[in-house]
């Protein structure tokens, strides 16, 4: 393939409901729909699931247009590309900006599998027909709030509850979780928000009997993951961590990590991610795709991912009505009891709502 033209939408959708981390609340979600088209007219689809702020990582909107209009669209335009696992060389002048980078090669990929007539799925080598996903919860401002908001999506069926904690909400939290909840899988994810020092506190959530802990150090800490795991019964998933498969390798060699929360996006795209996961399946570490609060194409390539084997963790990939009044692909994302059919058809399998793509459009610039 060669792609030929490549247009860059910034979008801005209305969540249904605030989402609150330790690191900020969203109302809206704004990102960069990519979509690049080869010369014999197949279009494939993208999104940058960067955040508008830089809180998550340094990686934003702006910055993303700014790498992709000036560095990695003319890297890409009018390139002989015969396998999509070419397009992270192609890059590779090009330091970190892993997002940026990711909308494009998961436009190629989706271009890829069209062209060679089978679903993103397959193409990635994935086997599953179903897949099984869990809930991402944000802070709410009562613990009685967040126990109906829970009792809700365990009676919707999703096979693992993960709540975000921060210091002041979190030990007691949980254990009125664990308390109200004894059979469910529950899981904690704190993005960053605590140091070693606070290891006395971590450690008290060891008696809940949670699946894992995700990200409770720095988002650029490997060293200290690995001396608190140590200390750990509750096992350790890193997200913010992890941009490589070098980096998976080297934090579960020093033991930082039991388990990987795969997000394409922060590792670079789909080629890096299924490394990531090949590694993890060899030594044995589990993996689960993670959720950047993505419209339909982001969601439809994070479906694809986990139909390879190691995703044996319900992952964040919720339905799209759980985000959004209305989501731009068609069908939507649904799960049902906790479960997602993965779509069959060549591609991502899920059919752009155009005309709903041009109604979130804030701006947009074409290249050629
Ligand atoms: O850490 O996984 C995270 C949302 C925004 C930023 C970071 C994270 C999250 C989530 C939500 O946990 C995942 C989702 O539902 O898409
Ligand atoms: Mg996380």
């Amino acid at each position: 393939m060669k792609i030929d033209n490549i247009t860059i939408r910034y979008m801005e959708m209305d969540l249904k409901a605030p989402f609150t981390t330790s690191f900020g609340t969203f109302e809206t979600r704004e990102f960069l729909l990519l979509e690049a088209v080869d010369t014999d007219g197949t279009s494939g689809w993208g999104e940058s699931v960067a955040f508008n702020v830089p809180f998550y990582s340094e990686e934003t909107v702006q910055t993303n247009w700014h790498m992709l209009e000036d560095f990695l669209i003319p890297l890409i335009l009018h390139k002989e590309i015969s396998h999509p696992d070419q397009v992270t060389e192609i890059f590779s002048s090009i330091r970190k900006n892993n997002m940026a980078k990711s909308a494009i090669e998961a436009a190629v990929w989706d271009i890829y599998a069209q062209q060679t007539n089978q679903s993103l799925a397959s193409a990635l080598g994935g086997t599953r027909k179903t897949i099984d996903v869990g809930i991402s919860i944000g802070i709410q401002d009562s613990i009685e709030e967040l126990v109906e908001i829970v009792d809700g999506f365990i009676n919707e069926g999703y096979k693992r509850i993960k709540v975000k904690i921060k210091p002041g909400w979190d030990v007691e939290v949980m254990r009125t979780l664990r308390n109200t909840f004894p059979d469910v899988a529950i899981m904690a994810d704190a993005n960053s928000a605590y140091r070693l020092e606070d290891i006395d506190l971590l450690k008290q959530l060891d008696d809940f009997d949670l699946m894992m802990i995700e990200q409770p150090l720095a988002s650029d800490d490997i060293i200290d993951h690995a001396t608190l795991q140590k200390e750990l019964k509750t096992p350790i998933c890193l997200d913010e961590s992890i941009h490589s498969l070098e980096d998976a390798r080297k934090a579960v060699e020093l033991g930082s990590t039991k388990i990987i929360n795969i997000k394409i996006g922060r590792v670079g795209g789909l080629t890096e991610a299924v490394k990531i996961h090949n590694y993890c399946k060899e030594n044995n570490i589990p993996v689960w795709c993670g959720g950047m609060l993505e419209s339909g194409v982001g969601r439809a390539h994070n479906v694809a991912l986990t139909t390879l084997s190691n995703f044996t963790l319900p992952g964040d990939t919720a339905s799209s009505s759980r985000y959004w009044d209305k989501d731009i692909i068609e069908p939507e994302v649904v799960s049902e009891h906790g479960v997602i059919k993965v779509p069959e058809l060549p591609g991502i399998g899920y059919k752009i709502n155009r005309d709903t793509v041009e109604s979130f459009t804030k701006s947009k610039k074409h290249y050629k």
